[in-house]
């Protein structure tokens, strides 16, 4: 790994921090290093509406101890006033000799390289499919007015969600379902269907629910209800394509509520239609090391009748790992790329 990977990575880590703060901004982390190549300033965005990491970092330092040296930041440097100052203004003050970017801002407002390189600073670009995966829901907010969506799905190793006659409990262990648990509380909304409602009852606490509900058949009484704020899209709030919920606008609907992620939790209908409909962001899918071996099992996603393994939906594998027994798998289906 060479210098510019490695401080990178720094900031990546650094931009974590502020997961869960800074929401729907983007998650950003700086690193300073002085004219010696020592690094002299650290720094995040901590909170939305807050100071850029840019800023956080160079008002740490005294007026000329950037000078000569690198910044690192793995979101191009912003060149608008927001509700902050242009963090590109400071950065060109302090007069650092080179500026280390991970990605170009999707923000249309924003043109902070051009703006850098017409002062003098060299910029370069090191790792930006990472810094795009990392930024992956801001991109997604950004350039489509969409939410991020997440699939999540609980497999057994022959790919079968539950058994002919719907049984599906369970199909993962205790740690995997605890670990969906924890998963949830990432996100801005939990989206299900009605089938998935009647057949499982599930509870699926969250502080904002969406059931995909056209014809209205569920019942007020079912476990879902019980907490949280819900929203029902059905066919007296949402235009029907192809004869079912247009699935697009359920999702703009949800964006223009201020969701920035929604993660699934369906049946084969509902995962299969978003696949369809290249709605899917990314699948968390749980493999279990278990065999049903029946035809008549059933699919994480109800097909489409595709007849070539060249017409396979690609994806990219981002993380694996053990959970109790199981394995989950995060698979993006644009081609991020996270460190494995
Ligand atoms: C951040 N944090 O560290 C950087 C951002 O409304 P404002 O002024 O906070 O501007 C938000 C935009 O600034 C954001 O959409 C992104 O394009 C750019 N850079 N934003 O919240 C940061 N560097
Ligand atoms: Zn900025």
């Amino acid at each position: 790994m060479n210098n510019d990977e490695k401080y990178m990575r720094m900031c990546f880590a650094l931009a974590k921090r502020g997961k869960g703060l800074v929401e729907p901004n983007p998650l950003v982390g700086c690193v300073v290093l002085d004219k010696y190549g020592n690094v002299v300033s650290k720094g995040y965005h901590k909170k939305y509406g807050g100071n850029h990491a840019e800023r956080n970092t160079l008002l740490k330092l005294k007026n000329n101890e950037a000078e000569g040296g690198t910044l690192y930041v793995n979101l191009e440097p912003c060149s608008h006033f927001g509700k902050t100052p242009p963090c590109v203004d400071l950065i060109i003050e302090r007069k650092p000799a080179r500026v280390v970017v991970g990605m170009k801002d999707v923000n249309p407002l924003v043109d902070g390289i051009s703006k850098l390189k017409a002062a003098g600073i060299k910029v370069d670009f090191v790792l930006t499919k990472e810094a795009e995966y990392l930024n992956r829901v801001f991109i997604k907010n950004m350039t489509q007015k969409l939410p991020y969506v997440v699939l999540k799905t609980a497999v057994t190793m022959d790919g079968k969600i539950a058994a002919s006659t719907g049984n599906s409990k369970w199909i993962t262990s205790d740690e995997a379902r605890e670990e969906v648990y924890r998963m949830r509380k990432e996100f801005d909304c939990i989206m299900t269907s009605s089938n998935t409602v009647i057949a499982d009852n599930p509870k699926m606490e969250h502080r904002f629910k969406c059931i995909l509900d056209k014809d209205l058949r569920t019942q007020e009484s079912s476990q879902i209800y019980r907490q949280g704020e819900i929203y029902i899209a059905s066919k007296k709030n949402t235009p029907l394509k192809d004869g079912q919920l247009d699935l697009r606008v359920v999702l703009r609907d949800l964006y223009k509520k201020g969701i920035c992620s929604v993660f699934v939790e369906c049946g084969g209908t509902l995962a299969g239609a978003l696949l369809k409909e290249g709605l899917i962001d990314e699948i968390y899918q749980f493999i279990a090391p278990k065999i049903l071996n029946d035809n008549n099992g059933l699919s994480c996603f109800n097909g489409d009748n595709v007849s070539k393994i060249s017409d396979c939906k690609q994806l990219e594998i981002q993380e694996f790992k053990k959970i109790g027994a199981d394995i989950l798998i995060k698979a993006c289906l644009k081609n991020y790329k996270n460190k494995l």
